[in-house]
């Protein structure tokens, strides 16, 4: 079954938690901090199938996960790395986070691999944290959170023909003449509600693939009828066939027919109008014996303006194996034109400060030194993608600090200059300085 939409969940790996132990050896009473760091968590990659072409895979399944790393361990034992958690999906696969619908990845044109979820950092361990005044640190970091977020897939067809026109024009009955695709065709409107996709076999090995839509109607553009949703798919196709009702009993010009249909994909975008047109009058077994000639009214109007018109019959199949070599050349001489979106959501700089839940905790050492425990899920994962290493970060990290309200909630809690504050194993001394300094780093 064909499937181009789907919702789903994805998470990766938590990073493992660093470990608490000390050295024991014979004849070695207090041996030194030997507590190893935690594993890193999986990411969550999205990659290319290129055996893929429906999101139906997606359909029963919702919660994706990549593995946790492992624990630290003793004797300065690493734990093992989460598994990465690899996606495959069909080219043509939009990833957006389902709230903003903002574009995380589109899995097209060079991208053929991308990591979306990266895992968290492992904690380190208790042997990181020896110092001159503490040889015998009793704590690890904790490993870093997982990311999380709600997405949807979203299939843009790659087919290098699509069909437009009318609802009951014949396009799905086209499709079956020219493909072994076997669509639904009925004689009221609206028959197709999901695009079909079918190969067209030219005995060379040149086959291409033609895409039959749901019919479009006046309004299409801004939203009226089914068709408006397919029209993204038609965005990349390199030929387009415009089939129209070339017997329409029903009071209806197929000369209008055409600029309708023309006129609503040059409002919903132009850049379809660009793409080589080829008009199939279609319905000629019926038409060609219609008085009032309409195949050659198509003809009269059109081929002035530089679109080639085919009298063909779907029912019959008349006429249909010129339009298909003709259709077969156009390919051959226009470049696949891919549109390709970028990146616009990024989900590790969508760790906001607000709405930021956290503690504040004072611990006495015994010469009565105060330090500050801070914690708080937003800011363990701040630090598992922030670098304190390098200048940028820690100054990034600093500004969330203040920005989040933290230091003005540690000086409320009485912290003066000089005094310690922890945050998951990272120890920062406190200067507050009014210009909006950093803080330094120790
Ligand atoms: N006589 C004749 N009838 C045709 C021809 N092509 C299609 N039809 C009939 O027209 C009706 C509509 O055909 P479809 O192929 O379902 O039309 P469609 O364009 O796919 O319609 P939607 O899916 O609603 O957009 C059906 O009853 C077909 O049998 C043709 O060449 N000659
Ligand atoms: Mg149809």
């Amino acid at each position: 079954m064909f499937l181009d939409f789907a919702r789903i969940h994805i998470r990766s790996g938590k990073g493992g938690d660093g470990h608490v132990s000390f050295r024991r050896e014979k004849y070695v009473p207090a041996g030194g901090p030997d507590g190893g760091d935690g594993g890193r968590g999986g990411d969550v990659i999205f990659e290319v199938d290129k055996g893929m072409n429906t999101l139906f895979y997606y359909k029963h399944r919702y919660q994706f996960k990549a593995e946790d790393g492992a624990p630290g361990g003793k004797k300065r034992c690493h734990g093992k790395n989460g598994k990465d958690l690899v996606l495959k999906v069909p080219e043509g696969t939009i990833l957006r986070e389902e709230h903003s619908g903002k574009i995380i990845a589109d899995m097209s044109a060079h991208n053929k691999r991308q990591v979306v979820l990266r895992g968290g950092k492992g904690g380190r361990g208790n042997m990181n944290f020896a110092t001159p005044t503490n040889q015998a640190p009793q704590y690890a970091e904790g490993g870093k959170e997982a990311m999380e977020l709600d997405a949807t897939l979203e299939l843009k067809l790659v087919a290098d023909v699509g069909l437009v026109g009318f609802p009951n024009a014949g396009k799905s009955t086209f499709l079956k003449r020219v493909t072994r695709a076997d669509p639904k065709i009925a004689d009221y409107p609206f028959t197709t509600i999901d695009p079909n996709l079918g190969v067209v076999d030219t005995g060379d090995g040149r086959g291409f693939v033609i895409a039959d839509m749901p019919g479009l109607i006046e309004g299409a553009s801004e939203g009226v009828g089914l068709g408006h949703r397919f029209l993204k798919h038609i965005e990349r196709t390199r030929v387009l066939i415009h089939i129209v009702d070339a017997a329409s009993f029903d009071g209806r010009d197929p000369v209008e027919d055409v600029i309708k249909i023309n006129s609503e994909l040059m409002k919903y975008d132009p850049a379809i109008m660009e793409k080589p047109m080829l008009i199939a009058a279609n319905k000629a077994d019926i038409a060609a014996y219609d008085d009032a000639d309409p195949i050659g009214r198509i003809r009269e109007t059109f081929e002035p303006q530089g679109f080639r018109v085919f009298a063909i019959s779907a029912a019959t199949g008349e006429g249909t194996d010129a339009l298909i070599n003709a259709v077969r050349n156009l390919l051959d001489t226009t470049a696949p034109k891919q549109v390709y979106y970028e990146q616009e959501y990024f989900p590790e700089d969508e760790i906001s400060s607000s709405d930021l839940p956290y503690t504040i905790e004072t611990e006495e050492d015994r010469d009565g030194e105060l330090t500050y425990v801070v914690e708080g899920p937003k800011i363990d994962r701040m630090l598992s993608y922030t670098n304190l290493d390098s200048e940028k970060g820690f100054r990034y990290f600093t500004q969330f600090l203040r920005r989040s309200g933290i230091v003005d909630a540690l000086k409320e809690r009485g912290i003066e200059e000089g005094m310690s504050v922890r945050m998951y194993g990272h120890v920062f001394t406190f200067y507050d300085d009014e210009a909006g300094g950093d803080e330094s780093y120790e």
